[in-house]
């Protein structure tokens, strides 16, 4: 068994949960001591420290006037290919099957070296899917042709599965946290800057405000809760549906009480002063987000869909209500935050769920052990 490898890793850089996890995968698995080379399309946008076990190969698009598309597949396979045998990569992780998992075959397949492939699916391959049925086999070929699969959650295997027919063995490996950076800090000045008074309790939702989040409930949710006590609701991030939930926060007459804050990257200085965190999407294989607000000692309500039941013990740190079901949801909001020794436990135990199941220590354990098995064959 080798000790330490060398992992390269594609994901999407941008903002989002798969981006978070590859690269915060990359910076834990350097801490390690392996050597990990992130081949992206841009600087993945949480990879702000330096480290000397870190190198980022970027993949050029060169703008061809005779090409209508700028080739970014191709480009990345090129690269992909040529990091392979440049720095003798072990494994290529990457994130995605399409088109991540594909280009990581081609690559192979062009490469003198052999390395082993490792795709993580996240759940927007089988989204996609569900869109457009004619990338079907290009995904299944994505799969199984990588040499270990994995999912964020066994709902999204078992989806997989039944969406895609496959005919390979998928592991489960949680979404992952670092407890050291996601604690609840005592953040009252950020309450005074954002004009919360003493009284009102704090409601919060992290998104990309794409439709699938259905933001729609929780402002409906808020609505129901606000009814009833003093609250705010603060809603972070950005998206396409960000001018629209603006406009419906007025026309529901909650306007005054509803935070736009856009985009954010303090999220654990944000967790700190929330009291609920609402996750009430259609479509979740985990909910990143969930995690990161329980760590923060933030007790959550997700609706029933995806891997969210896997990530939140209803009744114990959090609920679990239908989708669509906005009066549920704020029955139980108004339950836990009108109960102050409820809300305690819940948040007391929110913390220690996350710290047992989804600490780094433990996932990222769980990904070299991954790497170390299918390297043995060799
Ligand atoms: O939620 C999104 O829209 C972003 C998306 C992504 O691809 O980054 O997130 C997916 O991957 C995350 C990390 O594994 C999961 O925590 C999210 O639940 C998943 N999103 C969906 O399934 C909608």
């Amino acid at each position: 068994m080798r000790e330490t490898l060398k992992i390269g890793i594609t994901c999407y850089p941008s903002v989002g949960g798969s981006g978070i996890v590859a690269t915060e995968l990359g910076k834990q698995l350097a801490k390690r001591g392996h050597e990990i080379h992130f081949i992206t399309s841009d600087m993945p946008f949480r990879l702000t420290e330096i480290s000397s076990k870190i190198f980022f190969h970027q993949v050029e698009l060169g703008h061809y006037p005779v090409f209508q598309y700028p080739p970014y597949d191709l480009a990345l396979a090129n690269k992909m290919a040529e990091i392979i045998d440049q720095e003798h990569l072990d494994i290529l992780h990457v994130h995605y099957a399409m088109p991540h998992a594909v280009c990581a075959i081609l690559a192979k397949q062009m490469a003198k070296h052999n390395v082993k492939i490792v795709t993580t699916l996240h759940g927007t391959d089988i989204t996609v899917l569900g869109m457009d049925k004619s990338f079907t086999n290009m995904i299944k070929f994505g799969i199984e042709q990588s040499d270990v699969v994995t999912t964020v959650s066994e709902n999204l295997k078992q989806q997989t599965y039944q969406e895609l027919n496959v005919n390979t063995d998928i592991e489960v490996v949680y979404n992952f946290i670092d407890t050291v950076d996601y604690y609840r800090k005592n953040n009252v000045n950020l309450r005074i800057a954002y004009g919360i008074k003493e009284e009102e309790k704090v409601l919060i939702h992290i998104s990309n405000f794409r439709k699938v989040k259905r933001i729609t409930d929780v402002l409906l949710t808020f609505k129901k809760i606000a009814a009833h006590m003093p609250a705010k609701l603060l809603l972070i991030g950005d998206g396409p549906e960000y001018s629209e939930m603006n406009h419906l926060a007025e026309r529901l007459g909650i306007a005054e009480h509803v935070l736009f804050l856009g985009k954010q990257q303090n999220i654990a200085d944000l967790l700190s002063i929330a009291d609920l965190k609402l996750l009430l999407s259609e479509k979740e294989s985990f909910g990143l987000v969930l995690i990161e607000a329980m760590a923060c000692g933030v007790p959550c309500i997700g609706t029933s869909v995806g891997g969210i039941p896997e990530v939140i013990e209803h009744g114990y740190n959090g609920y679990i209500v239908p989708l669509n079901d906005s009066e549920s949801a704020s029955q139980y909001a108004l339950q836990l935050l009108q109960d102050q020794q409820k809300w305690l436990r819940y948040s007391k135990q929110a913390i220690e769920h996350v710290k047992k199941n989804f600490d780094t220590s433990i996932i990222v354990q769980q990904y070299e052990f991954i790497y170390q098995n299918v390297l043995k064959g060799d």
